[in-house]
């Protein structure tokens, strides 16, 4: 129907619909849409299911509806017949552990599940991704010769080693043969090893013995009278970071709670500052203990106040009070029609998007890419193209910072980096049905542990939903003037738990060339013990604990790519001006004040590290000068913020000395460079004195015009707790987002391409109902399969040697997931 309008559909050729046609047509609207409804309806999953009625599949015209086409994907048409960035296969990863483990290599080394701090062990092994620069060539030529070499890195933590480290390895070139070498991978670190103190999370830490026998067996009376509890029964204690300053020690707080769910709402009053650094257990100490403000310097010191009546105590807890307001069971009435499930999203016409699952390539409307994963970060995007054209060579995230407040020794010491915990590691499946709507096709990702490899089925949705609202609309009446554009978006999504904080990973693409960037959280917060002397820290949210004040700030790596690699960073201010012009009219002056725009490129990469200007009045563009739209304007790509655009609040804290300066912007600006490939690393966490990438020393003064350029964007909140972050903490305000968005990119905006849109035209006569062309694009109407029962399965694992693992008890479960946020001590 391109071209034309359409009539509506009883109406003749060329002929105007009488009233009385119209009232009919627009029953039979109302009747579909009814019917659709109650069709919907009438599938969705409720318990009991309901019986399908077999008379909601007649349409009015007695017709039989046919069933949806399946909600599969169409296959995709990926650029190359491989993802570059592509995750190690199981094979592939043990096939590296295997010849890592091999006497010709002389590595001395323990599996990992069974090994000691004091042995050496892998701690890592995953893809290492290729030169972008190799990439390109091998996109451009798709010749199988051109085909980028695939490297593994590999962690390992030499722990036996006279002076303990961890080093990082190149391995490669794979699959393992004759060439294969193994290289210590440096210039991408400020650092040349990484101290042992500072090296990856590894559970088995605490399930040491020696952490019980030298920190908790000392104080058992005292938790028993104090706490209400013993470690081996209604008490667990989780433990703060960063652990060190520069790897000269390792050393956290440990901070009590009631062993109860939504235990990290539940923290007591007591708290153990603790020394685990080196690899002899045996020598690891308590060094203070804090209790309601007191401070002691030896457990002996602690219980000897605590025998002698002069400790200030806190009242304990009733034993039987109600704890369940930190559970995510449903109280209160139930609210009118809430017994009805709610409406859900059905692709009547089939699914618009294309999926590759075997090399994880995704296509829509014009967009297509591929997927990446890995275990610092989850999931990653790479040669984002459309409508022909690389717009963004990898978008990644790097780093979630997370810095809390309090006037006690866990929450003023925290300062999180969640890479250091592996936010791609903590994947789990989603919910289907609740974190992905029931249509959304899944990936899976497969992460490397110690204790084995992962596979989660669902770590990755996609899924096209209609955002509610016209991308573009107009009401007008001259000819092809009134109209809308639906505004469909893609959805691709990740959520990473980690320890108790999930944020959601959101990549939204629109039909306008503008990428969404978005995360959103929830989850339990991290509560302070509350007493009247925290008031300026939080808010209180029950008896005994409160919500602490802190930021969140988390750091992507926006590689975009604006009309080919030779990128400029275009900066534009809006200020106020006045001018007097000859032809301003006598009754009101000859003076106007005015908004105008200045325009200016930042040449020096010193010049880069940006904040959003006051009252947004301006903003930042990565553009081609070279390359020009229609209009003679440089094409470029705007860095948009969208909700929350905030930069950590904090500057000069020791705990974040050096390790994540990136969050003091809103954005920066580098030239792109292999040895910068990322603004942090898992271990920037514990060594805030002297991290292995100083994200500083990537801006050294180099030119940045006409260059390929990096942009380093944050996204984050201020987070105030209040009552009603519990249980959980609501997506709907702690979320954060920035758009990638064409600024004289093209010539106009080509969403106007869609089809899925509407053109409407005056009646010729008045009081005639408008005719319109829909571009034959008419609401599809078929009964949709039923979605499946809702069901949650564990992750696959597997062990070292690629054989499907025993299926692990819930508290391994908990052990991997909820890390040393609740640490089970017993003997
Ligand atoms: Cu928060």
């Amino acid at each position: 129907m391109a071209g034309g309008y359409e009539l509506l559909k009883s109406g003749g050729d060329g002929e105007v619909q009488s009233p009385k046609s119209y009232r009919t047509a627009r029953r039979i609207a109302i009747g579909l849409v009814a019917c659709l409804a109650l069709v919907t309806l009438s599938f969705l999953h409720i318990h009991p299911p309901l019986s399908v009625d077999l008379g909601a599949q007649d349409n009015h015209d007695g017709d039989s509806v046919k069933a949806c086409a399946s909600p599969a994907p169409p296959a995709a048409r990926p650029p190359a017949p491989i993802n570059p960035w592509a995750s190690l296969t199981i094979e592939q990863t043990v096939q590296i552990q295997k010849w890592l483990e091999e006497p010709a290599q002389a590595l001395n080394l323990t599996r990992g599940a069974i090994s000691k701090p004091s042995d050496n062990h892998i701690f890592l092994i995953e893809a290492y991704y290729p030169p972008k620069a190799s990439v390109l060539r091998y996109f451009s030529s798709l010749s199988s010769s051109d085909i980028p070499e695939k490297y593994a890195r590999v962690t390992i933590h030499h722990g036996s080693a006279p002076e303990p480290v961890i080093k990082d390895y190149l391995v490669g070139p794979l699959p393992i043969g004759s060439s294969t070498r193994m290289e210590h991978l440096t210039d991408i670190y400020h650092l040349d090893a990484i101290p042992h103190n500072a090296r990856g999370f590894d559970t088995r830490d605490w399930t040491t013995p020696e952490i019980f026998e030298k920190m908790a067996a000392p104080l058992m009376e005292a938790y028993e009278e104090l706490l209400g509890g013993t470690p081996q029964g209604t008490l667990i204690t989780a433990g703060s970071g960063p652990f060190s300053f520069d790897g000269s020690f390792r050393r956290l707080w440990l901070s009590w709670r009631r062993s109860t769910p939504g235990f990290f709402l539940h923290p007591l009053n007591l708290y153990q500052y603790i020394d685990l650094s080196g690899t002899d257990p045996s020598q690891w100490d308590q060094l203070k203990i804090v209790y309601n403000h007191q401070v002691f310097n030896s457990p002996e010191a602690f219980m000897e106040a605590f025998h002698n009546g002069s400790l200030k105590r806190v009242p304990v807890i009733d034993p039987d009070t109600d704890l369940s307001y930190s559970t995510r069971k449903r109280i209160g009435a139930q609210r009118d029609l809430d017994h009805l499930p709610g409406p859900r999203s059905v692709s009547f016409a089939g699914l618009r998007f294309r999926v590759d699952h075997d090399l994880q390539y995704v296509s829509w409307m014009g967009w297509g890419l591929y997927l990446g994963f890995d275990r610092d970060m989850g999931l990653s995007l790479w040669d984002i193209n459309f409508r022909g054209e690389r717009i963004v060579y990898e978008l990644k995230p790097q780093e979630a910072l997370a810095q809390y407040a309090g006037n006690d020794p866990f929450q003023a010491t925290t300062a999180w980096l969640d890479r250091y915990f592996g936010m791609g590691q903590s994947v789990r499946d989603m919910l289907p049905g609740y974190d992905c709507p029931h249509e959304a096709v899944y990936l899976p990702a497969t992460t490397y542990s110690v204790n084995g490899l992962s596979t989660q089925q669902r770590a990755i949705c996609i899924f096209e939903h209609d955002s509610g609202r016209p991308l573009s609309r107009h009401l007008g009446f001259e000819e092809n003037e009134f109209g809308a554009v639906k505004g469909y978006e893609l959805v691709i999504r990740s959520i990473a738990t980690v320890g108790k904080f999930m944020i959601t990973f959101d990549y939204i693409f629109h039909l306008d060339g503008t990428i969404e960037v978005r995360i959103s959280a929830s989850g339990y917060l991290q509560a302070g013990y509350y007493d009247n002397t925290q008031g300026q820290y939080g808010n209180r949210i029950w008896e005994t604990s409160m919500g602490s004040l802190h930021d969140h700030v988390i750091n992507y790596k926006v590689d975009l790519d604006v009309a080919g690699t030779a990128n400029s960073l275009l900066k534009t201010t809006l200020s106020q001006e006045s001018v007097t012009q000859p032809w301003f009219e006598e009754d009101w002056g000859d003076e106007v004040i005015q908004q105008v725009v200045t325009r200016e490129y930042i040449d020096d990469e010193n010049d880069a590290l940006l904040k959003f200007p006051t009252n947004f009045q301006g903003g930042y563009a990565i553009v081609n000068q070279e390359e020009t739209n229609k209009w003679g304007t440089s094409r470029g790509y705007a860095i948009h913020p969208g909700y929350s655009p905030i930069h950590n609040t904090v500057v000069g804290s020791k705990r974040l000395m050096k390790n994540a300066n990136w969050a003091r912007y809103n954005l920066a600006v580098s030239r792109r460079k292999e040895t910068e490939p990322s603004s942090s690393s898992m271990w920037n966490f514990n060594l805030p004195g002297s991290p292995p990438v100083d994200f500083h020393k990537f801006f050294d003064g180099e030119n940045i015009t006409q260059e390929d350029l990096v942009a380093w964007v944050n996204l984050g909140m201020h987070h105030l707790p209040q009552s009603e972050d519990a249980p959980n903490t609501r997506t709907n305000t702690a979320t954060s987002s920035f758009f990638l968005t064409p600024l004289n990119y093209f010539d106009h905006d080509v969403s106007i391409e869609s089809t899925n849109a509407v053109l409407l035209k005056n009646p010729e006569k008045p009081g005639n109902p408008f005719t319109y062309d829909d571009y034959g694009v008419e609401p599809a109407h078929c009964l949709p399969e039923q979605p499946s029962p809702f069901e949650y399965h564990p992750a696959k694992m597997f062990d070292l040697d690629g054989r499907p693992a025993p299926a692990s008890s819930i508290e391994d479960m908990r052990k991997a997931s909820e890390l040393y946020h609740r640490i089970k001590l017993e003997l």
